[in-house]
C-alpha cells in the first residue's frame, strides 16, 4: 500500500500526474488489489451519452478485496466492533476472520433462498453487524444490494422495492433507536402489500417482539444460519457489473436508483479512505452515519474492510442515554477517526460541556465531517471541545452520485480552513461555472460546481432510467457533470461548498448563499440552528426568511431580531439582512439530518395547501409549529 501521498508537495505531484495522466495514474493504483483477471482498458468515457467505463475486462469480487486478501496477516485483527444502542449490553466485535466466515454462510443462505449474481435484494434492518455482513453476502455472491435506511416508510420502501424489482428482502422484528423501539418486520408486511416481485424475505431477530411470518414467504435468519455451511467462493465479477443501488431524493419526482459498480467503486473508495485519513495500521475508525446511505456503504463498509481498519458500527443515536454518548463511546473503543455530520456537532454543541469533559477523548486523531456545509461556529467548537485544538478537521464533500470524497482536506496535509473543504483529491477535476454555461478560470470567484472529467466511482446511470440520468447531471452543462451545488474558489484555490444551488437566493440582482447568511446568524451566541430561505418580493425579487432555533428563549424577540441583522450587515453586508426572521422551537429535518428547505420556502410563501411528501421528516411536527407561528 504505498500510493498514499503523505504531504503537500506529495499530493500536488499526485494530483498532477492524476490529471494529466489519469489512466496510469488511476492503474498504478487498482494494481494493489485483487483481480482474478487484470483489466484491459483502464477507462472509455462520454458525457454527451453519458457513458463511463472503468477498468473493462477487469474480474473480481469486491468481498475478495474486503476479507479473503487480509486473512494471511490479519485473521484475528478486529474488522468490525459493534456499539449497541444500550451502553450496558455488549459490544460485539468481529474479526477478519470471523467476518469472513459469517458473510460466506449468509452468502449461503442467500443462495439457499433462490438468491443468484444479478438479482436485486432490498435491505432493510436497523445498524446491527448483520447489516453489514449481508451488504457483503450479497456482493459475494454478485447479487445488487440496495439499502433503504431503516426509517423510512412502508410506501418509501414499497417504492424502492419495486423500481428496482427486488426478490428478496432482508430484514429484522425490529431495531432500538435511543428510548424507542420500532417495528421494521410489520412495515415490511405492509410494503410487501404492493410488491409483487418479493419471494422471499428473511427475518433477523433483534427486539424479540413478536411478528407475523407468512408462509412460504417469511424465514427466520438463524434458521437458515442453522442450514448453510460458511464455504462459499465468491462470484466472479466484471469491474463494470452492479454492486448496489442506493436511492437518493431528487429536487423533483421520485427518488433516483443511483448505480454504482463493482471496480472503480472498490478502487476509489479505498483510495479516498486511505488518503482523506490518513489511515495508520491499528486505528480504531469510527463513522456515525447508518449504512442507509453512501456515507455508510463507503466509509462504515466497503472503504475500511479493503483497507483492512478496524470499523466502528453504532447502533444508537447522539442523545442516548444522554447527550454524552459519542464520547462515552470515543473514551471507550479509544477511537483514533471520528467522522460525523455538522447537524450532530451542532446538537451537542447545545448541551452542556460536562457531557463532553468527563470523557477522555485524547485517542482521537483526525475529526470528520459530511452531508452539509459546515457553518463556522460548530466547526470552531468541534476543534475547540473535541479535538482540543490537536487534530485536523477533514470537511468531505461529496454525494451518493459521487461514490467517494470528492473535495476534502487530506489529514495532517492540507491546510484547513473553517467551513472550507478546500482542495480536489487526486483525481477529481472540478469546474465552476458561471450562469451562462461558462467555466470560470482563476481564483476569487463563485458559480455552480461541476467536474469535468470521469473518476473511477462515479454512478453510471439512474437504475432504469438512463434518460433521467443525463437530464439530471449532464444536460444543465453539457459535456460536464452538475453537481448542483454552489461553490466558493477563494484567492488560495481553496473551495468552500455554498449549498445546493437551488437554494441560493438572488435579492435584487445579488447572489446570496443560504448557508452563508446562515452561518452568519449562528455567529450569535444564542442562536443554534438557522434556515434561510427566499420567497419572492415585489421590489428585490426575493427576500430572506430566516427560521432560527434559540439556546433559551429570547427576552426580547425584537431585540434580537435586532441584533441578528447587525451582525448579518456586519458579517455579508446589508444585502443579505433577512426580512423575516421566526423564532421557531425546530427545523424540519431528513432523517439524515438534511433541512428541508422546500417545506420552509412553502411557508415562508404562505403556500401551505400542498406542502408535498412530509414523511420522510425525522418530526413532521415541528412543520405544524412552524405554521402556527407563521411572519
Ligand atoms: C455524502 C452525502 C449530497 C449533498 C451535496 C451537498 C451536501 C455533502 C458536504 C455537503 C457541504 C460538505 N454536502 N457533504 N455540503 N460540505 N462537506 O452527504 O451524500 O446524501 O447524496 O448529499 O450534500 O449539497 O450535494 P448525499
Amino acid at each position: 500500500m504505498s500510493k498514499i501521498v503523505t504531504s503537500f508537495s506529495e499530493y500536488q505531484d499526485a494530483y498532477k500526474q492524476s490529471v494529466e495522466n489519469p489512466e496510469q495514474f488511476w492503474s498504478a493504483i487498482a494494481e494493489e488489489f485483487t483481480w482474478r483477471r487484470k483489466w484491459d482498458k483502464t477507462l472509455e468515457w462520454d458525457f454527451n451519452k453519458p457513458e463511463v467505463k472503468w477498468f473493462q475486462g477487469g474480474k473480481l469480487n469486491i468481498t475478495e478485496n474486503c476479507l479473503d486478501r487480509h486473512l494471511p496477516e490479519r485473521a484475528n485483527q478486529t474488522a468490525i466492533i459493534w456499539e449497541p444502542n444500550d451502553p450496558n449490553d455488549a459490544t460485539v466485535k468481529l474479526t477478519y476472520q470471523e467476518l469472513f466466515d459469517k458473510v460466506c454462510q449468509f452468502a449461503n443462505v442467500l443462495k439457499n433462498n433462490g438468491a443468484k449474481k444479478g438479482d436485486r435484494i432490498c435491505i432493510y434492518m436497523p445498524m446491527v453487524p448483520e447489516l453489514a455482513i449481508a451488504v457483503l453476502a450479497c456482493a459475494r455472491i454478485g447479487a445488487v444490494h440496495s439499502v433503504v435506511f431503516a426509517g423510512f416508510s412502508s410506501s418509501s420502501l414499497a417504492g424502492r422495492i419495486n423500481d428496482a424489482s427486488c426478490n428478496i428482502v432482508l430484514t429484522s422484528d425490529g431495531g432500538f433507536r435511543g428510548g424507542k423501539t420500532i417495528g421494521l418486520k410489520s412495515i415490511v408486511d405492509e410494503a410487501l402489500e404492493q410488491c409483487p416481485s418479493v419471494e422471499k424475505s428473511i427475518v433477523l431477530q433483534r427486539t424479540g417482539e413478536e411478528v407475523s411470518m407468512k408462509e412460504g414467504r417469511d424465514v427466520w435468519w438463524h434458521d437458515e444460519l442453522a442450514k448453510a455451511s460458511n464455504n462459499c467462493p465468491a462470484e466472479e465479477m466484471d469491474a463494470e457489473d452492479l454492486l448496489f443501488i442506493l436511492y437518493t431524493s431528487g429536487s423533483t419526482g421520485k427518488p433516483k436508483g443511483m448505480v454504482h459498480t463493482c471496480g472503480g467503486y472498490m478502487v476509489y473508495t479505498n483510495y479516498t479512505f486511505r488518503t482523506a485519513f490518513q489511515y495508520k495500521e491499528q486505528e480504531i475508525y469510527w463513522c456515525t452515519a447508518d449504512v442507509g446511505w453512501i456515507t455508510g456503504h463507503s466509509y462504515i463498509v466497503y472503504g475500511p474492510l479493503s483497507t483492512g481498519a478496524t470499523t466502528l458500527m453504532f447502533e444508537g443515536v447522539p442523545s442516548y442515554p444522554d447527550m454524552g454518548r459519542f464520547w462515552h463511546v470515543v473514551e471507550k473503543h479509544k477511537v483514533n477517526i471520528f467522522y460525523t455530520a455538522p447537524t450532530a456537532i451542532r446538537a451537542l454543541e447545545k448541551a452542556d460541556l460536562s457531557f463532553v469533559n468527563k470523557y477522555d477523548l485524547s485517542s482521537l486523531r483526525v475529526l470528520g465531517t459530511v452531508g452539509e456545509p459546515i457553518n463556522e461556529e460548530a466547526w470552531h467548537w468541534y476543534d475547540e471541545h473535541i479535538g482540543k485544538g490537536n487534530c485536523p478537521i477533514i470537511d468531505t464533500w461529496w454525494q451518493t452520485e459521487t461514490g467517494g470524497f470528492m473535495i476534502s482536506p487530506i489529514a495532517d496535509v492540507t491546510k484547513t480552513k473553517p467551513a472550507f473543504a478546500t482542495l480536489p483529491l487526486p483525481g477529481i477535476q472540478p469546474a465552476v461555472m458561471d450562469a451562462d454555461g461558462k467555466e470560470l478560470d482563476g481564483n476569487g470567484l463563485e458559480g455552480r460546481l461541476c467536474v469535468k472529467f470521469p473518476w473511477p466511482s462515479m454512478a453510471r446511470t439512474i437504475y432504469g432510467d438512463h434518460e433521467r440520468f443525463k437530464n439530471t447531471y449532464f444536460s444543465t452543462f453539457p459535456g460536464k457533470y452538475f453537481t448542483g451545488d454552489g461553490c466558493k474558489r477563494d484567492e488560495d484555490g481553496y473551495y468552500r461548498i455554498t449549498g445546493r444551488v437551488d437554494d441560493v437566493i438572488i435579492v435584487s440582482g445579488h447572489n446570496l448563499g443560504t448557508a452563508e447568511i446562515e452561518n452568519a446568524i449562528d455567529e450569535h451566541e444564542n442562536v443554534c440552528e438557522t434556515a434561510v430561505v427566499g420567497y419572492p418580493h415585489d421590489i428585490k425579487g426575493s427576500s430572506i426568511y430566516a427560521y432560527v432555533t434559540c439556546y433559551h428563549d429570547p427576552e426580547n424577540d425584537d431585540t434580537l431580531r435586532k441584533e441578528i441583522l447587525d451582525l448579518v450587515s456586519r458579517t455579508i453586508g446589508p444585502i443579505a439582512k433577512p426580512e423575516k426572521i421566526q423564532f421557531v422551537s425546530g427545523l424540519p429535518k431528513t432523517r439524515s439530518g438534511k433541512i428541508m428547505r422546500r417545506i420552509l420556502r412553502k411557508i415562508a410563501e404562505k403556500d401551505t395547501s400542498n406542502l408535498g411528501d412530509t414523511s420522510t421528516l425525522l418530526d413532521p411536527g415541528v412543520v405544524e409549529d412552524i405554521m402556527q407561528g407563521v411572519l
